[in-house]
């Protein structure tokens, strides 16, 4: 297979074989490599001299733009101080700061903040949390999870145990036992060109009760659910929905676990999701955005509730037989501190919010371009859904990704759905160039 574009590399590259690429066609990258050389800003430039405008902030995490100066400094001088120091029993001041910074700037209640290397892994620490804090209790039959169809949680045995997205389930064998999942609330029939939350799908959260009452509530240790479904291409919540389902836990003593590994830090004009949706998970899964996408980081705010369930037992002896070695790492904890300056100086959350609606606008001018059957956004993350070519899934949206790419803006698609986040900085004219290079390629289709 070759591309529509002949790519002139230049001959300095390294062998491209030893390298094993994540969620990536090896064979065919190999054949036709899209290689960045430095990013800045909005934009990112190749090692063939393209300039790329960045649609999605590499993938969802760069919400203070790529390269911001004051995160760079923060993290050199950090390096320059203290590059490592032991996670357990002993600390360092800049990861107890950022704890500080976090739970403030969290809704009331999340008051505590335990720091792991990726989205992924906070998953997985926040169901081990869940089934720990149940156990501790003496309620130790809470062990079933409770995921959602389409549902995006990282690729940990956890995560994809709790998650809905098949081709990522398929392959792995019979991960976690006693895992239930909610239906999706994708509907696009009901719900098409929906401007602000859908309106119909609310009653979807009913479903829980369901499910419950199948495994006993005794039974059920946690609900697991993004705000905004990310990966599976921006499924915003129905209207009520969150709160329905936060609800249903609260009256059979299950914790609520968001994920917002992708909502946090401003995508939907406000610091998080619940804040957003006005719901208050018991615990919140977080990364990406959460150092800028600069030095990988994750996290799990915790309720001071579940918090203080775990402070008992004698003195000095641990309460939670869980961590990394790069817990709260020196460089990564500087990069997350540095981050929320820019988003707090630079007024990152309001500037989101406030061009939500031109962000808006500029996706639903693509209603009735060829084979766009739906959009749908909020803040600054949005989705244009393409009608699939048929027997042909994801080629429609892969062919949309190219043209783009090689008129300069990157885009992400999954399966026919084209995706935007981008960083938190774009202005106007970006916006323009973005959305109308996507209808050029729309129409060249
Ligand atoms: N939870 C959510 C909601 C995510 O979106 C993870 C957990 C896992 O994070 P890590 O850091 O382990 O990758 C994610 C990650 C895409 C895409 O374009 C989305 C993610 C990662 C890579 C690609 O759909 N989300």
């Amino acid at each position: 297979m070759t591309d529509n574009t002949v790519r002139q590399l230049k001959t300095d590259l390294p062998d491209l074989e030893s390298y094993w690429m994540p969620f990536t066609g090896n064979r065919y990258f190999k054949e036709n490599p899209r290689m960045i050389a430095r990013a800045e800003g909005m934009y990112c430039y190749t090692t063939d001299g393209k300039k790329l405008l960045d649609g999605v902030a590499g993938l969802w995490c760069c919400n203070a733009g790529h390269c911001n100066p004051k995160i760079v400094e923060a993290i050199k001088t950090q390096a320059e101080k203290l590059d490592y120091s032991m996670a357990f029993q002993l600390g360092h001041p800049t990861v107890f700061e950022l704890a500080n910074r976090l739970t403030d700037l969290a809704p009331d209640g999340l008051d505590y903040a335990f720091f792991v290397n990726s989205g992924s892994e906070a998953v997985d620490t926040a169901l081990k949390m869940a089934l720990a804090y149940h156990r501790t209790r003496g309620d130790a039959a809470r062990t079933r999870f409770i995921g959602r169809e389409k549902g995006y949680h990282g690729v940990g045995f956890g995560g994809i145990s709790v998650g809905g997205l098949s081709p990522n389930r398929k392959m792995f064998g019979t991960m976690l036992p006693g895992v239930d999942h909610l239906p999706h609330t994708h509907n696009v029939e009901k719900n098409a060109f929906s401007k602000g939350l859908p309106q119909w799908g609310g009653h979807l959260a009913d479903e829980l009760e369901n499910i419950i009452a199948l495994h006993d509530a005794s039974t059920v240790a946690a609900v697991i659910v993004e705000p905004i479904a990310g990966s599976a291409g921006v499924l915003l919540p129905p209207e009520g929905y969150l709160q329905r389902l936060r609800e249903i836990c609260d009256k059979h003593g299950i914790l609520l676990i968001f994920d917002e590994v992708i909502c946090g830090f401003g995508r939907t004009g406000d610091a998080f999701g619940a804040a957003r949706f006005d719901v208050t998970p018991d615990l919140m899964t977080l990364a990406k955005g959460l150092t800028s996408g600069t030095v990988p980081m994750g996290g799990v705010l915790a309720s001071k509730h579940i918090y203080d369930t775990f402070m008992t037992g004698p003195d000095g002896a641990i309460e939670f037989f869980h961590g990394y070695t790069y817990s709260g790492h020196p460089l990564a904890a500087a990069a997350a501190c540095a981050a929320l300056d820019v988003y707090v100086d630079d007024g990152l959350f309001e500037r989101a919010a406030s061009m939500e609606g031109k962000f808006a606008d500029a996706l639903h001018s693509l209603k009735g371009e060829p084979n766009v059957i739906d959009v749908r956004s909020i803040g600054l993350i949005g989705a244009v859904e393409l009608e699939s070519i048929e027997g042909q899934p994801t080629a429609r949206a892969m062919s949309i990704f190219r043209e783009c790419y090689d008129n300069g803006v990157i885009v992400r698609t999954t399966g026919d759905t084209l995706a935007f986040s981008p960083p938190l900085i774009i202005n106007d004219a970006e916006i323009e160039m973005m959305i109308e290079t996507v209808r050029t390629a729309l129409r060249a289709q």
